[in-house]
């Protein structure tokens, strides 16, 4: 399956490194849930900005890493730092590490993300299993369209259900891409939520979409960091983005961990 050119020089570089041959999965980690990293046994680190070919994320002091080792036993990469199409990345370079992914063999991928809650009944906190996907305007690429399910709804329910054995709960709904880079208007969350949204953040789908394309099975999941525009009187602000996040990387690493023992 065809992958973008940049891939290779990526992969090349990753194969001349001692990294683990047999990788399981691939973890992309979302905003504020880069704590994770730290549950990594064994980790070998590689930040992005050593790998040639690898997108340079324009934000200094946020260029990230990928970091190979074991999750519950099992052999994993997980990318700390991701590549927003708002930071001026492609849909296809927001995407690479989904192509990494493939090209090392890995056939899981866990995606997670920081959302704004836009279903009046989610509150700050809350871990929303991801069954749909808005894509919202999102034009990836040239290589045609995939026949492929973006999600296996099998897993949803699978994710759930590993979920509450922790005594998690959680919630499952519909995450809506938008481009950003800025917070949507009232309005325009009054709008998605009566096209079908749940949840709404500017990650995600580009890398779903090739995920489903190269036919890794994918899961997804949203930590609702605020309520979107208009939800609450309240004004967004960043640092509520980072306290929520806090507040469930427990509970976020506890299930990531699950999800790479069980499924
Ligand atoms: Cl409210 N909107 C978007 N686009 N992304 C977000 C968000 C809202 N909250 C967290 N990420």
């Amino acid at each position: 399956m065809k992958l973008p050119d940049f891939t290779d020089q990526i992969a090349d570089y990753l194969q001349q490194q001692e990294i683990p041959d047999a990788i399981e999965a691939a973890i992309i980690l979302g905003s504020g849930l880069g704590g994770f990293a730290d549950e990594i046994k064994n980790p070998q680190a590689i930040p992005y900005g050593n790998i040639p070919g690898m997108p340079v994320s324009s934000v200094k002091g946020h260029a990230g890493e990928l970091i190979f080792g074991t999750v519950s036993g099992k052999n994993i990469m997980a990318f700390s730092g991701r590549f927003h199409h708002y930071e001026g990345f492609s849909f296809e370079q927001a995407a690479t590490p989904v192509y990494i992914a493939k090209s090392l063999g890995a056939n899981k991928l866990i995606v997670s993300n920081a959302a704004g809650g836009i279903n009046t009944s989610f509150s700050v906190g809350d871990l929303m299993v991801i069954e749909g996907i808005i894509r919202n305007n999102l034009a990836i690429s040239p290589r045609g369209n995939t026949k492929h399910r973006y999600l296996h709804h099998q897993w949803v329910d699978e994710v759930r259900q590993l979920a509450a054995n922790l005594g998690l709960v959680t919630q499952q709904g519909t995450y809506i891409f938008s481009t950003g880079p800025n917070y949507e208007t009232k309005s325009e969350i009054r709008a998605f939520r009566k096209m079908g949204a749940d949840a709404v953040g500017m990650s995600t789908a580009p890398e779903l979409f090739e995920a489903a394309r190269l036919e890794l099975k994918s899961v997804a999941i949203s930590l609702i960091s605020n309520m979107a525009a208009g939800v609450t009187g309240e004004k967004l602000d960043h640092d509520e983005v980072k306290a929520a996040a806090d507040s469930r990387k427990e509970d976020f690493a506890k299930l990531v961990k699950e999800l790479v023992a069980k499924l």
